[in-house]
């Protein structure tokens, strides 16, 4: 049965014997191989009673079992959602609950609070381990290595990645298999990916940038990965003689950077290094120049969008822009209030519509209007312009997010938190200048009236209860915060006021 996502990615390679991912630890997974596995797990899935369009969330470890699930779940025609480890029990709850996932994966650390999670939500609960053990894997073996795959068009919903909102709740963007497919074709194009190359990846496979932009590429172009656990500046070095391609946030770059071994002999027959999901300054692209002699090639997008544009493999990849629209993209500055276009060269909200961008939010329709004109252009948040040679310059944020080492946070989050916790009165929590992560958190408190409220106590506090990577760094006190003559909080005179808390 045609299913739009497995036959242009998966089924391709069910008979391909040439590797797909290099182990860290030596060996490797041969396409065929993994795609036997993925047809075992697709059996799991069913048998826990999944039918296509429902949902399976999955917080585990990076490894070629959990890539595997993403497999198993376009062809079960099973929707994808991956979670960040780093999220906290209350964070899985919130999103296994709004989702309605009836099956639910993680590692048997966290089996005890997850379990509980999922007998509420009446889902199951499966474990899988960093090493591929687990019931998920056991019961998997004794199943047959051919599926048959349900039936899935363009148009149906192949995953579901949670992102934070300005009001604090996350949403859940329905991406389809249209969505992932047309811009796995574009970016293959585009970055000329084929078979032959070997891309270094040490990015985290549960938000967009390592999953559907990383593995979809690889998958389409049939090339293999170098697939590292995580993030670990030795470990690409150790790799890097090995590949072809990187792809990163601008932390990978700033910490390869950092490190002496990381020469233009180690660089020499890379053929290209990508970076996204945050600004890379224009002195870290003319470092990597200087040091490398590559220019790296960076891209603009968005999880609700995929990637809505990129420099050129070809022309001049413009230092501290984002290049051009990708082919069937559609990017327009437009006035935030209005919507209307705003002339060539201008400052305004970038909009963008095309087949990559996402169906809206699950069981969200308002928040999805909101965020739709009527022409059915999506708006991005994210201010910018176009030059007078057509390059995207993404020169701030009308959204009030934070983009830490390439992880968004939403203040509104943390500050209603904050907001909850003895003694304070308000909170502002602001995003400043951090050596490694680009942009790291603190955290603003106001005390109430006769109240010294501890900031020990309230980080100790809050820490069980969103993920690490959001919790502010440093937390610090005002009499009260500065605002407008509307009342509105002056966020951008915060930033200036704690512009070097976190410097060195
Ligand atoms: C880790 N920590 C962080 C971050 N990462 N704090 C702030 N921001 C972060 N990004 C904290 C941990 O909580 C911990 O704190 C301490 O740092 C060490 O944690 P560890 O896990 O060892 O950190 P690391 O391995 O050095 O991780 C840094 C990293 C990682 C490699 C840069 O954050 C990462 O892989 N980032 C990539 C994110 C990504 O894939 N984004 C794409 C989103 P403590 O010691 O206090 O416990 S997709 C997207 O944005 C769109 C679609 C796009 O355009 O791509
Ligand atoms: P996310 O919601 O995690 O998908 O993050 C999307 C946001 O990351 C965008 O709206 C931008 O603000 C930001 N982003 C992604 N790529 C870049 C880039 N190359 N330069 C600046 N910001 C970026």
């Amino acid at each position: 049965m045609a299913n739009t996502l497995y036959d242009a990615l998966f089924a391709p390679h069910e008979k391909n014997t040439g590797v797909f991912l290099h182990l860290k630890e030596g060996g490797n997974i041969a396409y065929e191989a993994f795609l036997r596995m993925a047809a075992q797990f697709a059996h799991v899935i069913s048998d826990a009673g999944l039918t296509a369009g429902d949902r399976l969330a999955v917080q585990v470890a990076k490894s070629p079992e959990a890539l595997a699930v993403y497999a198993a779940c376009v062809r079960s025609g099973v929707i994808f959602l991956p979670l960040n480890t780093a999220y906290t029990r209350a964070e899985v709850g919130y999103f296994v609950e709004n989702s309605g996932a009836k099956l639910v994966l993680c590692d048997s650390s966290s089996a005890d609070a997850v379990a509980e999670i999922a007998a509420r939500n009446e889902a199951a609960l499966m474990t899988l381990e960093a090493d591929g053990s687990g019931s998920f894997t056991q019961a998997a073996q004794s199943k047959p290595t051919g599926f048959d795959t349900a039936h899935r068009d363009g148009g149906d919903l192949a995953a579901f990645l949670y992102t934070s909102g300005t009001t604090g709740r996350s949403k859940g963007a329905m991406l389809t298999h249209d969505n992932l497919l047309s811009n796995a074709r574009s970016l293959v194009e585009y970055w000329r990916f084929s078979s032959d190359d070997v891309l270094l990846h040490a990015l985290p496979i549960f938000h967009t940038h390592g999953l559907f932009v990383a593995m979809n590429v690889s998958l389409l172009s049939g090339c293999s990965a170098i697939f590292l656990p995580a993030f670990n500046v030795d470990d690409l070095i150790g790799n890097m003689e090995n590949a072809t391609a990187m792809m990163g946030v601008p932390t990978f770059y700033t910490r390869l950077l950092d490190d002496p071994r990381f020469t233009r002999e180690l660089a020499q027959h890379m053929r290209l290094f990508v970076s996204g999901s945050a600004p890379l300054l224009a002195e870290t692209h003319e470092a990597f120049e200087a040091r490398t002699g590559h220019r790296i090639l960076e891209r603009y997008g968005m999880t609700e969008t995929n990637m809505n544009t990129s420099n050129p493999y070809d022309g001049e990849r413009r230092a501290g822009t984002v290049g051009f629209p990708l082919p069937g993209v559609e990017v327009r500055v437009a006035d935030p209030d209005s919507g209307t276009a705003i002339a060539s060269g201008d400052i305004g909200v970038l909009e963008v519509r095309g087949p990559n961008v996402f169906k809206g939010y699950w069981q969200m329709l308002e928040k999805t209007k909101e965020e739709f004109r009527d022409d059915g252009f999506f708006i991005t948040g994210d201010l910018g312009k176009i030059d007078a040679d057509g390059y995207v310059h993404i020169v701030g944020r009308q959204k009030d997010l934070i983009i830490s080492g390439g992880y968004n946070i939403y203040p509104k989050e943390i500050e209603l938190l904050l907001d909850e916790q003895e003694g304070v009165l308000e909170s502002a929590v602001i995003g400043v200048p951090h050596p490694d992560f680009g942009e790291g958190v603190v955290g603003v408190i106001v005390p109430q009236p006769g109240k010294s409220p501890d900031t020990e106590a309230i980080m100790a506090a809050i820490n069980g209860q969103i993920a690490r990577f959001k919790q502010p760094k440093r937390l610090v006190t005002l009499n009260e915060l500065p605002r407008n003559t509307m009342g509105k909080v002056q966020k951008n005179a915060l930033r200036d006021q704690f512009a070097n808390l976190l410097a060195g």
